[in-house]
Order: C-alpha cells, then structure tokens, then sequence
C-alpha cells in the first residue's frame, strides 16, 4: 500500500545544526520544540559556545577560521554522521545558499533543511532566477532576462532601449557584490570590462546582465513558506531599506506605508513563483520599491537574519515551519490564516567600533538585556562570553512587538535603554541616536538614508 503523506513525514528525529551564535540558539529551541534531538558543531574559537551544552552532541569540527571548520563541508558531514543526524540545517551565511553543499548532503542520505540543490541554484545565478521571475509573473527591474552579449553594438542598443543610467550585475553576484552604475552612454564599455574582470575573478563567471538604475528606492521583501506538496503562503513584507555597505541594520515588518491593495498582487506573484518552480521550504523575495512599484532583484533561499519580525507580526514560527516542511509534513496553514498585526522592528547589535565599524573582539565583563511585553532578545552571550574576531560581528538581535509603528518605536527606545553590554564596543550608541530621527519615525526613509545620515552625524 503507498504511504499516505503523513506516514512519509518526519524523514528525521536528530538535527546537525551546522552554524553558530544566535541562530544556532533559534534553531536548536525550534528543534527542541518539535521534540528532535539536536546535534553542536563547533570551531576551536567556538568550544565555550552555550549552545554546546544545551545539544544532544556537540562536536568540535575545525580550526578557527570558517573555511576550515563552518565551511567544511566533508567535517559537517562525517560529524552528522558520528552524531546519527538525519537533517542539517544550515542557517544563514556559510553553506546555507551552496547547492553542492545541498547536494552533497542529500547524496549521504541526509535531508538539507531547504529547498532543493536546483533551486538554490536556479536562484544563484541572478539571469536564471530573474528570468524564472518574468515567466511566473513577478515583475522585475527594467532589462533583458538573459546575459549580455560581446557584441559592442548590442549592448549599446540594449543600454538605450533600458534608458540610462543602467547598472551593471553579475550573474553570479548578489547582496550588492559585483555591480556597477553606468549614468552615461561614455562611460558604458569601460564599466562592462571591469564589472566582467570581477566577475570572472569573484564568481568564476563573465556573465553579466544589465538593469534599469533605479536612484531612490526602498529595499522591500516578501517572506514565502512552502510545503513539498504544492502548498505556499506568503507571510507579509518587511523593510529592510536600514542598512550600511550592504549590510542590514534595522529592519520592520510591515514595510511602512505600502498598502495591502498594491502588495497584495506581489505576494501572490511571488506564491505562485514558488509553485511553478517547485520551491520547498522557506524563502525571501526581494524588491526595490519606488514610486508606488515594485521591482524584483533577487531570491535569498535561506532562512534570513530578520526573519522574527515576521514572526511577531504573523505568530507564525517561521523556524518551526521550515524543519517541518523539510520533513515532508503538509503546510499547516492557508493563505486565509496568515493575518499580520501590529508592528515589529528588529534591531542587530554587533560589537564594531562605533567610529571605524570595525569588529570589536574581547569578553563582555557586564550583560543586562531588556525584557517586558512585546521584547525579544534573540542572542548567545552571556556575560563573560568571549567575543572572538574570526565571524560576523552580530552578537543579538533586540525585537519588539507593538499595536501600532509609533508604539514600537517607543518599545525599542526603551528597550535600547535597558541594553547594558560592557567589556567591548557595540553599535547600541548609534542604535539609539537612530530611534531618536524624525525622518526614520515617518517612514520615509530609502536605501541611501542611512549612509547620508552617518555622513551627517559625523559633520556636526
Ligand atoms: C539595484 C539598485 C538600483 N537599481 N538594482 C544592491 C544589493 C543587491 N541585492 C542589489 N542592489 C541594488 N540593486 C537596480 N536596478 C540598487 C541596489 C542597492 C541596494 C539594494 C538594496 C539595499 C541596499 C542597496 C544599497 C545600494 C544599492
């Protein structure tokens, strides 16, 4: 007799969790909550993790340096195997958009918590994921859906078609890596050579494409959750448009100001994308938003940093739902459940120099964490806790919950407030001084607003 779908379900009982801080500590409670047992991974810098002691196992894989431990992937895969995991989730950052890592790990007969090593892929190259985008609907940046060509002539032609200024992407780029601005017709064979170089040399790959620049918009994504049974929702939008050399500071759920009536079309866009290339798991849809429209840029097919935004504002366990669609369990909700209320903002606090921005390593000798309705702390440290200088300098993320925009800016004021960390440098300063501007408080604010504002702060 054939299985029913809940028969073939729960492929696993014991989760390699193959990443480190404060998302090992999210998803080994997520992992906890759905009675799995969980399996620690560690590098040499990370043997007093607390996460270590909290798992089922805990194993030391590597040197310090993540190219020799987090991204190794034969020592996650012989670890998975000494601790009897059947699944490993991979986080974000490190393996977790790498389709032969994907691969690899379906190939030892383990299940990646993810999507498929095809669709990692087909979203990987930035021409294949935009092109999958138009045939499903999802409207895009102004620009051809294939590579540029050699021919001078064509890609001139394709440059006046678009309208300047255009930009320049790589295929294999992504996150604001390998691009370039051409403003003017001089300028766009100049631009084209260096951008290939790079792109040959970063990526392995010449291929580039060409866009429409667009010169103000805000960075808005859509959070989708499918099952492996042609079941997907979207969970609401954020705003990630807070950020400095690509790299996020704030983020908010809803994205500000955006009427349901105008996003509405986008998130179902974006739902069916996910059926018609068979999409698994969970995954963010990024846009460029100005002027009332929406532009598709990328796909990131990996669980995201501010992913409890979504969380607080949909009730819906993101973490939770991800394992369990990799289990082959039935997505246990419909589009007609997912209500968003109320407003979140999350707030990563990193331990940089406030000036220079660079990491800050040392023991924080005194932790005080705020707590109360509608806070969340989201960390790994504790006081005592030795800040090491090999990884990404995030150390908490600070979320709050509230009625309304206003109300949670006001629970972060506070928040921030009660957040003592000593013994290194953080950006809790400047978080504050952020929550304290009057642009920021109406919402009106794009992708270049922070980096004009620092340049500000700095003058005066
Ligand atoms: C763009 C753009 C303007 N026009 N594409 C940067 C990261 C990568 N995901 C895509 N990026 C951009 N693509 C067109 N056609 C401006 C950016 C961009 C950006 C986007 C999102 C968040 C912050 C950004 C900062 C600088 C540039």
């Amino acid at each position: 007799m054939p299985e029913t779908l809940e028969q073939s379900a729960g492929r696993f009982d014991t989760v390699l969790i193959a990443n480190r801080g404060e998302i090992a500590v999210r998803i080994q409670r997520a992992c906890r909550e759905l009675g799995l047992k969980t399996v620690a991974i560690c590098s040499e810098a990370d043997r007093q993790a607390p996460y270590g002691k909290t798992a089922d196992s805990f194993l030391c894989i590597g040197p310090s340096t993540a190219a020799k431990s987090y991204l190794n992937q034969d020592a996650i895969l012989l670890a998975a195997r000494l601790a009897g995991a059947g699944a490993i989730h991979p986080g974000y950052g490190f393996l977790s958009e790498n389709a032969a890592f994907a691969d690899a790990v379906e190939k030892a007969g383990l299940v990646f918590i993810g999507p498929t090593a095809s669709s990692i892929a087909i979203m990987g190259d930035k021409i294949s994921a935009k092109r999958a985008m138009m045939a499903a609907g999802v409207p895009c940046v102004p620009g051809p859906d294939t590579a540029l060509p050699d021919d001078p002539a064509t890609i001139e032609r394709i440059a006046l078609e678009i309208g300047y200024p255009v930009i320049i992407k790589a295929a294999g780029g992504g996150g604001g890596r390998g691009m370039r601005v051409v403003p003017k017709a001089d300028v766009l064979h100049e631009a084209i050579a260096l951008t290939r170089e790079e792109a040959r040399k970063a990526f392995g790959s010449r291929s580039l494409y060409m866009e429409k620049f667009l010169e103000h918009p805000r960075h808005i994504e859509i959070q989708v959750i499918c099952d492996d049974h042609g079941n997907a929702v979207w969970l609401g939008h954020r705003d990630c448009s807070m950020q400095r050399r690509h790299q996020k500071v704030v983020e908010e759920a809803p994205a500000p100001g955006i009427a349901p009536d105008i996003i509405q079309p986008v998130g179902l866009a974006c739902v069916q994308a996910c059926l018609q290339i068979g999409y698994r798991g969970v995954g963010t849809f990024e846009f460029l938003y100005e002027d009332g429209a929406f532009y598709f840029i990328e796909m990131n097919t990996r669980l995201q940093v501010e992913h409890p935004v979504t969380e607080m504002t949909s009730g819906v366990d993101i973490v939770q739902a991800q394992i369990r669609a990799a289990q082959g369990h039935v997505l246990d909700l419909i589009q007609g459940d997912v209500t968003c209320e109320g407003h979140s903002f999350e707030c990563r606090i990193n331990a940089e120099d406030p000036e220079s921005f660079l990491p800050s390593a040392g023991v924080v000798t005194h932790l005080a964490l705020p707590a109360g309705p509608g806070i969340r702390v989201d960390t790994h440290i504790h006081a005592g806790y030795k800040v090491s200088p090999y990884y990404d300098s995030l150390i908490a993320k600070l979320i709050v919950h509230a009625p309304t925009r206003a109300e949670a800016m006001a629970r972060m004021r506070e928040a921030l407030a009660g957040t003592e960390v000593e013994g290194i440098s953080t950006n809790i300063p400047f978080l504050r001084a952020l929550f304290e501007d009057g642009a920021f408080a109406q919402g009106e604010t794009d992708i270049h607003y922070l980096e004009q504002w620092l340049k500000l702060r700095r003058a005066a």
